[in-house]
């Protein structure tokens, strides 16, 4: 039986914006392995409650149930071992959890804090109260205010992208010559952004777009052909 992905959905049940749920679904292609994806939304807790706690992906193989991108990409790992590597060895295991950690703490908050309108405008009307309730206790403040320094947010956030873009201007993936789980980590970010905003997050002649455009291309064009913004 095809594996399953519970994925965040906005209001169009198509669109899948979250970028853990990024990293699972590339993981899984990564792998060769069929997979099924069940559209989820944030009201849905009672849905997942199975999987002993609240936040997608969660991943069902079989009886097994699993959470956190971080936990499935080293179940498919140790549990698919026959297939190709997410990792490539423990050394690539090890400087891949380094990536999973940049992107959750720079990445992540750099991105929301410039498109947490965007992410409120395309969710389904159930979902909106939660969103802005939770969303505006973290930041504390209203989500419009969030985003009034957007410009200036913008140009340093492409100047934390620096390493990434030195990196990938002598070599095409940031795991080498070919994509493993460090770039499916890191692009999930950037095609969550391309999920639900127009925002131009980056340049077309910066490195990092090439990059992202290989992954776009990746496994006949699947996150390509994803709903979102040709930004
Ligand atoms: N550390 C988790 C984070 C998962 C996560 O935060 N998922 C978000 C969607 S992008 C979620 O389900 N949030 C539920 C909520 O905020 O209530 C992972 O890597 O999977």
């Amino acid at each position: 039986m095809a594996l399953r992905v519970y994925d965040l959905a906005g209001a169009e049940p198509e669109r899948r914006f979250s970028p853990y749920c990024w990293r699972t679904k590339l993981a899984l292609k990564h792998k060769g392995l069929e997979f099924d994806t069940i559209p989820w939304r944030f009201s849905d807790k009672d849905v997942i409650a199975f999987s002993g706690q609240g936040r997608v992906p969660v991943m069902l193989d079989g009886d097994r149930v699993l959470s956190d991108s971080w936990n499935i990409a080293t179940y498919l790992e140790d549990t698919y071992s026959d297939r190709p590597s997410l990792f490539r060895g423990d050394g690539g295991r090890a400087v891949t959890r380094f990536v999973n950690a940049w992107a959750d703490s720079i990445l992540v908050p750099n991105i929301v804090r410039m498109t947490v309108t965007d992410i409120f405008a395309h969710l389904d009307q159930r979902d909106r109260p939660y969103f802005r309730e939770s969303r505006e206790k973290r930041f504390g403040m209203p989500l419009e205010k969030v985003i009034t320094t957007r410009d200036a947010d913008l140009l340093s956030f492409r100047k934390v992208l620096e390493p990434m873009r030195v990196l990938l201007a002598t070599q095409p993936f940031l795991s080498g010559e070919r994509p493993a789980y460090a770039d499916y980590i890191a692009f999930g970010c950037f095609q969550w952004a391309r999920c639900i905003s127009t925002l131009p997050l980056l340049l077309k002649e910066d490195p990092i777009w090439t990059w992202r455009d290989r992954l776009l291309l990746a496994f006949e064009g699947y996150a390509g052909k994803a709903v979102g913004y040709p930004v």
